[in-house]
């Protein structure tokens, strides 16, 4: 037998599952020490699948986060779904993952179905614990059990940085020999333009309430860097639903999207090394999220 002409790491993709709002997205942005994805506290805030890498000297873990799984209530709802159902198909390792502050309801005993059906190592993750006392922990910890069968289960906390080495190795005890998938310095596979929506997503996301940010689609219109100022102009335009929700988000005198762009710009110039123009429009796109073919256009689900 030959010897395989890639180096042999542990290597695999881990899909995180869970409902909306469970921490997901701020886990493996802990998990890949950068931010990866974006997170808020507006459940069903991640709109599309992503990768994200953890490479180490004898590993390459790719996680998969996914939107929450809920009841859908309209076309994008569904699609959401379906991307988070399609990520548990191919993975080497399922992750269900379940706020410890929260409680489990017929929601988690649907993903928990879920996640075993796939066909792949079981691993019960229960984040959050910073925001519970001990003794919550372990009752949600007994409840959450008696989900299903796990192959591992452990406790972390995303935003304390909590066990994070216990997740790693929760998961790299399941996956196979294999090749790195990814270059070794690549924390998403996500492209450039689809980072920047969604980073100016968040900022609306975290600006704004009610019916407004499930109503939200950002595009990225136009992108031009400038050598000498050392400056990348961004045209972005903000959909919304109604003409209302247009007035919120420009809001009074233009500060609302002046304090979005403002926020904004911070993790587009982290995420570019340049200084950054950003111009943002805002745009009404009647009953979009009813309309599988303008989900697609967003890339959102499963879309692009
Ligand atoms: N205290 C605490 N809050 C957390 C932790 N992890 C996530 N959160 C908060 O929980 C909320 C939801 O986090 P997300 O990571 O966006 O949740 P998600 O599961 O990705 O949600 P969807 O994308 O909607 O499915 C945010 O307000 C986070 O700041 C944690 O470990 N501790
Ligand atoms: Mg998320």
């Amino acid at each position: 037998m030959t010897a395989p002409a890639y180096e042999v790491v542990k290597s695999g993709f881990v899909a995180l599952v869970g409902r909306p709002n469970a921490g997901k997205s701020t886990l493996v942005n802990a998990l890949v020490g950068s931010k990866v994805a974006i997170t808020s506290n507006t459940p069903q805030t991640t709109r599309h699948r992503l990768r994200a890498i953890v490479d180490q000297e004898d590993a390459q873990i790719v996680f998969v986060d996914t939107p929450g799984l809920h009841k859908p209530e309209d076309a994008l709802g569904e699609e959401l779904n379906k991307s988070s159902m399609m990520a548990l198909a191919d993975v080497d390792v399922a992750c269900l993952v379940i706020d410890v502050s929260a409680q489990i309801g017929p929601g988690d005993r649907w993903v928990a179905h879920r996640v075993a059906e796939a066909k792949a190592a079981r691993v019960l993750i229960l984040t959050k614990a910073d925001i519970a006392r001990p003794e919550e922990v372990e009752k949600q910890l007994a409840v959450a059990s008696g989900l299903g069968k796990f192959d591992e289960v452990v406790i972390c906390s995303a935003r304390e940085g909590f066990n994070l080495d216990g997740v790693i190795a929760a998961v790299k005890a399941h996956l196979p020999d294999g090749p790195r998938y990814f270059p070794r310095d690549m924390p998403t596979d996500q492209p450039v333009e689809v980072m920047l929506a969604e980073f100016i997503r968040e900022r609306i996301l975290h600006n704004t309430r009610d019916e407004v940010p499930h109503a939200v689609g950002v595009a990225i219109d136009d992108m031009t860097y400038n050598k000498k100022s050392d400056t990348t102009t961004i045209m972005a335009v903000i959909y919304v639903e109604r003409e209302s929700q247009k007035g919120i988000i420009v809001g009074k005198g233009g500060e609302m999207i002046r304090k979005i762009g403002t926020d904004a710009r911070v993790d587009l110039e982290r995420l570019l090394g340049t200084k950054v123009y950003l111009d943002l429009r805002v745009k009404l796109k009647k009953d979009w999220r009813r309309d599988a073919s303008q989900i697609k256009r967003f890339g959102y689900g499963e879309g692009r």
